[in-house]
């Protein structure tokens, strides 16, 4: 059965793209935790990490500080991010579609505080 994600893929939910290419989707997130929350998945469904092959692995891995340099890059405001991925509903996972948290950090911003 099609996750919600694969629904984003397939354009049958809308979604803010922030990248797109033929193995990924970047795209905001619905729920913000800071301005620009971004969240980076494979196109190809695949649960969580534990699953991964290696051409996933590579495609996402080598992806992520390409789209955190051009979030950063958007925003002159953004000083740092924090980029993470929940796997397994034990660790916080929602969506049973692998996905990776890019969260944009700003000076003051308290998110730790
Ligand atoms: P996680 O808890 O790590 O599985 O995060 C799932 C994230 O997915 C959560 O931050 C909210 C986001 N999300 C859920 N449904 C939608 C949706 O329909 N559209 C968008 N853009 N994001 C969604």
């Amino acid at each position: 059965m099609a996750d919600i994600f694969d629904k984003i893929i397939a354009g049958e939910i809308p979604s803010y793209k922030v990248y797109e290419d033929d193995d990924l989707l970047a795209f905001l997130d619905i729920s913000q935790v800071t301005p620009g929350h971004t969240l980076l998945i494979p196109k190809k469904h695949v649960d969580d990490i534990f699953a991964y092959d290696d051409d996933i692995a590579q495609k996402v891995l080598l992806k992520l500080p390409v789209l955190a340099r051009a979030i950063k890059t958007a925003d002159k405001t953004i000083t740092g991010i924090n980029i993470s991925s929940n796997n397994g509903p034990s660790a916080g996972q929602t969506v049973i579609h692998s996905h990776w948290h890019l969260i944009p950090r700003r000076d003051g911003d308290c998110l730790n505080d």
